[in-house]
């Protein structure tokens, strides 16, 4: 029988390397760029794997410096939306015995300057989907928190504000991670033995790794 993902954010990166990799191995993909085609999937009824990857990203910048509404659109897609649709989308999978897979970060677990909302939000999708296991607890459908962490896709142009040049500096050199390693990921989990789930799963390319704490000393440190 064939099995139907529904796939967010799946206009480009890790969603569109998602979706590829789904079709390829014979699923049938609803991929959506926004989540508001949720209503017409959930009459449908018919999916199996629900993977919210639609995320946005707000500029690197201090609370303090920050544009609000870039904060808060990016807490309406990253927390809002995925909640609006991962309930719109439960009754089907869970008649189906399906999956949940969320895109989180490892911006979830490791804090860094400019990142509060961004972060925030991720650390959200983690411990939602953490929570989710339990809610769905003897349905026999699976959850999954996916915390990548460098992978050169337009995370960074969005980020950025559409710039280029910063994107291509950020990733020149280091080996990142691409759209096609996450996707591949993804459907690994999606086709382990029914009897498994991934709780979390991060992952970072080996030229990633963690700075430590920093300290502010003087009139400006207290
Ligand atoms: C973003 C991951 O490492 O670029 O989700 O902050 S990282």
């Amino acid at each position: 029988m064939t099995r139907t993902a529904f796939i967010t954010g799946a206009t480009a990166g890790i969603g569109q390397a998602a979706a590829r990799r789904f079709v390829a191995a014979g699923w049938n993909v609803i991929a959506t760029g926004r989540r508001r085609d949720a209503a017409a999937a959930a009459e449908a009824g018919e999916v199996a794997l629900l993977l919210n990857n639609a995320g946005l990203a707000p500029p690197m910048q201090t609370l303090q410096e920050a544009d609000l509404d870039a904060s808060l659109n990016a807490i309406e897609t990253n927390i809002t939306g995925l909640v609006a649709l991962t309930r719109a989308l439960l009754p089907g999978v869970i008649a189906r015995k399906g999956s949940v897979i969320n895109l989180s970060s490892v911006a979830a677990t490791y804090p860094y300057r400019g990142g509060a909302v961004y972060g925030g939000s991720k650390a959200f999708v983690r411990q939602f989907s953490l929570d989710l296991r339990c809610d769905l607890h003897g349905t026999g459908v699976r959850v999954t928190s996916i915390e990548p962490g460098m992978a050169e896709t337009e995370f960074t142009i969005v980020r950025t504000g559409g710039d280029r040049e910063a994107s291509d500096a950020l990733y020149r050199g280091m080996n990142p991670m691409t759209a096609e390693d996450l996707a591949g990921t993804i459907y690994w989990i999606a086709s382990l033995p029914p009897h498994l789930n991934i709780n979390t799963i991060e992952l970072m390319p080996v030229s990633q790794s963690f700075a430590g704490f920093q300290v502010a000393r003087g009139e400006s440190g207290s």
